[in-house]
């Protein structure tokens, strides 16, 4: 089982800034963590940051074939990104979007995923745990 994660726009400053948010660990830890967990249950893991739309398509384009799951962090481009939710589409690769606020609970602009349609399912308040338990959900993917 391979799984890609992949990580939108200013995740890369996750620790540095807006911890009462995001909390103080950094992206770097929270692959640690993805890395541990997957071990654990015999998957492997693709850790990749972009702050660039066409290269989060492209990364997804490509997953098909290579990749058995996409775990999807899409940060800003959640909310505004149609490019990404046709790629998703297209790629037919089962992709699990997830969050590490509660973004149902914050700004209205964020309640609304463009995205969401074309994912299997949604993680998201639970900090750098969202993407534990998206590996748990990834593995289990085909599970009803
Ligand atoms: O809660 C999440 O994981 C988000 O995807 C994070 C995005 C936000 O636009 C989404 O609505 C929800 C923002 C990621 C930017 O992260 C920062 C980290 C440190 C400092 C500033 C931004």
């Amino acid at each position: 089982m391979k799984l890609l994660f992949l990580n939108g726009p200013n995740l890369n400053m996750l620790g540095q800034r807006e911890p009462e948010i995001y909390g103080h660990i950094t992206l770097a830890e929270i692959e640690v963590k993805v890395r541990e967990r997957a071990a654990e249950l015999g998957a492997e893991v693709e850790f990749r940051q972009s702050n660039l739309e066409g290269e989060l398509v492209a990364w997804v384009q490509q997953a098909k074939g290579r990749f058995d799951v996409i775990v999807l962090n899409a940060a800003a481009y959640t909310h505004t990104s149609i490019a990404l939710r046709d790629a998703i589409g297209a790629t037919g690769v089962p992709t699990i979007e997830i969050h590490l606020s509660n973004t149902q609970a914050r700004e209205k602009f964020r309640h609304k995923s463009l995205i969401a349609p074309v994912c299997r399912g949604q993680i998201a308040g639970f900090g750098a745990n969202s993407y534990v338990l998206a590996v748990e959900a990834a593995v289990n993917v085909n599970e009803k």
